[in-house]
């Protein structure tokens, strides 16, 4: 048996119940094209995250970029460095422009303080990340849309299940993005959603991922294959049974942690505000080496050496990849650059015993 600890361990539900699921699929023999697991669970989703519309996908990924194409943007999209490099190439492959804002101290999120001054004739969007499921100053961002009429989409691959002062984390914005990959708090195997109020983008997503066929003769639009197949609707369907016993696992991993690492000189943890419901997605520490005594590098190295594979998400930034770097001065973000040098996300998933949060602890606070 492998007894390597990650930085996650997807949740499966009873295997039976899976089976259960997937004897009616061989039943019907409809495997995907929006059949009628993709149907369920779409509609149950739409209660569960309390919005009007969501279309499903195959990845977070695919449903992003197409949501870029749906809204029909050009030019300039102001975003966020600090992301997993799909935020950014879903702009890129729409054959747009990152604009990169720098994102602030206290929660990592795009500073909505900063936007403004990036806005250019040629800004059509802007695409925050709710990044570990923190939630953006979605307020300041609508404001600012508004005044310069720009359409918000957001990246909330980490925020399922997340809500603000009561309101659910999808009716924000123009649109929002959710993974429902294999690493993420809810998942789908491979999976996202869209979440949305718009009834012509509904329209302009299902044809989208479908080919962009709105009819067996009428091709409309440049569309690709981006659906969600029933085997993994399947999965939604039997996970989204167990998301809350799933999620209040977590808080009891994230409250361990805490108990721990809180108050420390020199760590930084991701503490959560009393108006947010939190998902508890990510355990995300930094470490001033100056005033904790060892670097973010150093304690990787120490889990390392015990089988404890943490991740540096986000680091590098997005406009340090190879791919983009030639275009873009990291400088110009120096909060994103220093949080993302110095980040470190821990060990967090349900079934994580408590044992081994303290012992990852025990680890980290000997480098003091
Ligand atoms: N926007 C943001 C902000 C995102 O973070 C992501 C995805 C997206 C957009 C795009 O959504 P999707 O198209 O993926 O739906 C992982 C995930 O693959 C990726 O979904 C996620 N963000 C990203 C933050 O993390 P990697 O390259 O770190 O994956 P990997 O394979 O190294 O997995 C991490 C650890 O998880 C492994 O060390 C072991 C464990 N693991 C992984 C898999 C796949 C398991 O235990 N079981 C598994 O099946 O990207």
């Amino acid at each position: 048996m492998d007894d390597k600890i990650y930085v996650t361990k997807p949740s499966l539900p009873p295997i039976e119940e899976y089976i259960e699921q997937i004897k009616e699929i061989w039943e019907e023999a409809i495997l995907t094209n929006m059949g009628p697991k993709h149907v369920a669970f779409e509609n149950q989703l739409k209660k569960y995250l309390n919005v009007e519309d969501v279309s499903l996908f195959t990845n977070g990924h695919m449903a992003l970029e197409m949501t870029l194409q749906a809204f029909e943007l050009s030019g300039e999209i102001i975003t966020t460095p600090f992301t997993f490099a799909s935020t950014v190439h879903a702009i890129v492959r729409n054959g747009l422009t990152p604009v990169f804002c720098d994102i602030n101290i206290e929660n990592f999120t795009i500073d909505a303080n900063k936007i403004e001054e990036l806005i250019t004739d040629k800004t059509s969007a802007i695409l925050p990340v709710h990044v570990y499921g923190n939630i953006c100053d979605v307020e300041k961002i609508q404001q600012i849309a508004k005044r310069h009429n720009l359409k918000v989409i957001y990246d909330a691959a980490h925020a399922f299940g997340v809500k603000l002062n009561g309101r659910d984390i999808g009716n924000f914005g123009d649109a929002s993005m959710f993974s429902f990959h294999a690493t993420k708090v809810f998942h789908t195997i491979e999976g996202g959603a869209i979440t949305f109020s718009n009834k012509d983008i509904a329209d302009k997503l299902y044809n989208l991922k479908n080919f962009g066929i709105k009819s067996p003769t009428n091709v409309e639009e440049v569309g690709a294959n981006a659906k969600m197949n029933e085997f993994q609707a399947a999965m939604g369907i039997c996970n989204l049974k167990y998301i809350s016993e799933s999620i209040n696992k977590r808080e009891r991993v994230y409250n361990r942690y805490l108990e721990h690492l809180r108050g420390i000189s020199g760590i930084k943890v991701n503490e959560k505000k009393d108006n947010i419901i939190s998902n508890y997605s990510y355990f995300p520490v930094t470490f001033n080496k100056e005033v904790f005594g060892s670097s973010r590098d150093e304690i990787v190295y120490e889990l390392n050496k015990e089988e404890i594979y943490p991740r540096r998400y986000f680091y590098p930034l997005c406009s340090d990849f190879e791919c983009y770097k030639a275009k873009y001065d990291s400088n110009k973000t120096p909060t994103a650059q220093w949080v993302s040098n110095n980040i470190l996300t821990l060990p967090l998933y349900a079934d994580l015993k408590l044992n081994i949060v303290d012992k990852i602890c025990e680890i980290i606070l000997k480098k003091k």
